[in-house]
């Protein structure tokens, strides 16, 4: 009888060693794609979404950006297709606005006291974007199943001009749901 004890004890352990990583999916591979107002076009690269000790880090590998900075954030649908938005066919607005579940309505950058989905902007070189941002106020539960977007200009981290002046939306890429 204590044989079989110690055999069921052992095979317990073994379960719950095995069973720990497949229940806290703790990473995202993110295809990014170039997005028109004609659809969604080639990819373009990935985004490896990581959750660490201190938040959220986004592993940025995509090439066919100009260089110079630009706005980067979580919106709330996982759809990269174009949709209209002022009467006009706009690139990639299904995934509608900024993740922001606490209704801040604010952008406010990294800081995580605006939209959640607020990220660190990304810089682009001549041959793309090849870094990696930290966001501390997320996990990776918040961006499955989201947008990953990347915007035509740059992110002064405030509402004015809107959404930091990111603007236009030109690469896009849907996080797998958990
Ligand atoms: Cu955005």
């Amino acid at each position: 009888m204590s044989m079989l004890r110690d055999v069921l004890g052992c095979s317990a352990v073994l379960l719950a060693a095995t069973a720990a990583p497949l229940a806290a999916a703790s990473q995202l591979t993110v295809p990014m794609h170039k997005v028109t107002a004609d659809g969604i076009g080639d990819e373009i690269g990935t985004i490896l979404v990581t959750e660490t000790a201190s938040g959220v880090s986004f592993k940025v590998n995509v090439s066919g950006i100009t260089a110079g900075n630009h706005g980067f954030h979580v919106h709330e649908v996982g759809n990269c297709a174009p949709a209209m938005k002022d009467g006009k066919v706009t690139a990639a607005n299904a995934a509608g606005p900024h993740f922001d579940p606490d209704q801040k309505k604010s952008h406010r950058g990294p800081s995580g006291e605006g939209h959640k989905g607020d990220l660190p902007f990304l810089t682009a070189t001549d041959k793309g974007i090849n870094s990696v941002v930290n966001a501390s106020h997320l996990k990776v539960a918040d961006v499955a199943g989201r947008a990953l977007m990347i915007h035509e200009g740059p992110d002064n981290y405030s509402d004015t001009p809107e959404n930091g002046g990111g603007a236009a939306r030109i690469a896009c890429g849907v996080a797998p749901s958990k």
